[in-house]
């Protein structure tokens, strides 16, 4: 009987805390700024990827959450799967010429999101990760989840960051050819446990700009993200690993909160402005900006950050004892909501892997 290649494994969504926007290359995906985001685990925030490899097989293909989706030539999908073939080829099969040639087999791929449409997060960063993680199991590949990361970049920019848990950085690089615009651990969650992420479900619609168009169209048109990419990240970027290494939660608060509100000001800056928020999406952020100014005045910290990103639902970074308290708050300022969004406007509550 002929040996079974198969490989299965998962990779968890994570959230932007300086936010990604924009790139200075479309095909290999490199970013105009880094980017730093913390990922989230929790069993239903996952995409698990299973791919086999087989001399039989004529032509690679994916089903995604069952369903079959055409591999396009040149696409990104493809693009992955090639250079996945190619590592294969050059860290296991040249160097030990008694490995099977997997890199010549077409592979078949079938990937799952275990979270709801409902939850209204993309599903692409976790996607592309699990692939690239499960190619690399397949194919016994002996490289670091940065050197993985490069491959995932390419499937989608965010990807790369899910490739570790903790705390994520996407290093822009400066090469041409993209080796060095990878995802390296700021932290790993085991460094700051305490950190918890809520997720509050403002909508589910799908979003009316795409974030590959409208940050391509950003990097067109605004003035601001010029500014933002050359004179504001590369400081934010510095400060908020030093909060994360010191577990400094006002300046992580601080940080993310305003990265967030200057990635929604190059959205709107953009010709034609681009809106990801809705009203609900602000009065959270009324809500959290009034919590936290409570607690400063009493002589304490920052208590809760929220995040927003190419969509309306608010993600909420605080200190797990503060979790409950925002639950409540939530729920009693926005029952209306509650009701005219019925089954949309739900609360996740996520560990940080
Ligand atoms: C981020 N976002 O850093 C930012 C914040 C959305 C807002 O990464 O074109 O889906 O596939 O590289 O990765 C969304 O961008 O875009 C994103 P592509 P991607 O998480």
């Amino acid at each position: 009987m002929s040996p079974i290649y198969q490989a299965t494994a998962s990779a968890p969504v994570n959230i932007a805390c300086i936010k990604y926007w924009g790139k200075r290359d479309t095909k290999l995906i490199l970013p105009t700024n880094s980017s730093l985001s913390v990922t989230l685990d929790q069993d239903h925030l996952r995409s698990t990827t299973t791919s086999r490899a087989d001399p039989s097989f004529e032509k690679d293909r994916l089903w995604l959450n069952g369903k079959e989706e055409e591999i396009k030539d040149g696409g990104r999908m493809s693009t992955c799967i090639k250079e996945m073939k190619r590592l294969r080829k050059q860290e296991v099969e040249d160097k030990n010429p008694a490995e099977p040639k997997l890199s010549s087999f077409s592979v078949h791929i079938s990937s799952f999101n275990n979270f709801p449409t409902a939850a209204g997060l993309a599903s692409s960063a976790s996607g592309f990760a699990a692939l690239v993680s499960s190619l690399a199991q397949l194919y016994q590949l002996p490289v670091s989840p940065s050197t993985l990361s490069l491959i995932a970049r390419q499937g989608s920019g965010s990807a790369c960051r899910s490739l570790y848990g903790g705390f994520v950085a996407w290093e822009m690089g400066s090469a041409v050819d993209g080796s060095d615009s990878l995802a390296i651990e700021v932290a790993p969650q085991s460094h700051w446990p305490d950190i918890h992420a809520l997720i509050c479900v403002v909508s589910d619609d799908k979003k009316g700009t795409s974030s590959t168009s409208g940050m391509q169209r950003t990097v067109e048109t605004s003035p601001l993200l010029q500014h933002r990419i050359n004179h504001v990240v590369p400081q934010r970027m510095k400060d908020i690993s030093t909060a994360i290494l010191a577990r400094d939660f006002d300046s992580f608060a601080r940080l993310t909160m305003a990265d967030s509100n200057q990635f929604h000001a190059v959205a709107l800056d953009t010709e034609p402005p681009i809106f990801y928020m809705n009203d609900v999406s602000r009065s959270i952020i009324s809500l959290i900006v009034e919590y936290n100014r409570l607690s400063l005045a009493a002589g304490g910290g920052y208590k809760a950050a929220y995040t927003y990103d190419a969509g309306p639902n608010a993600v909420i970074y605080a200190p797990k004892e503060n979790i409950k308290e925002i639950i409540q708050l939530i729920v009693s300022y926005f029952p209306q909501q509650k009701d005219s969004f019925k089954d949309n406007f739900n609360l996740f509550s996520a560990d940080v892997t």
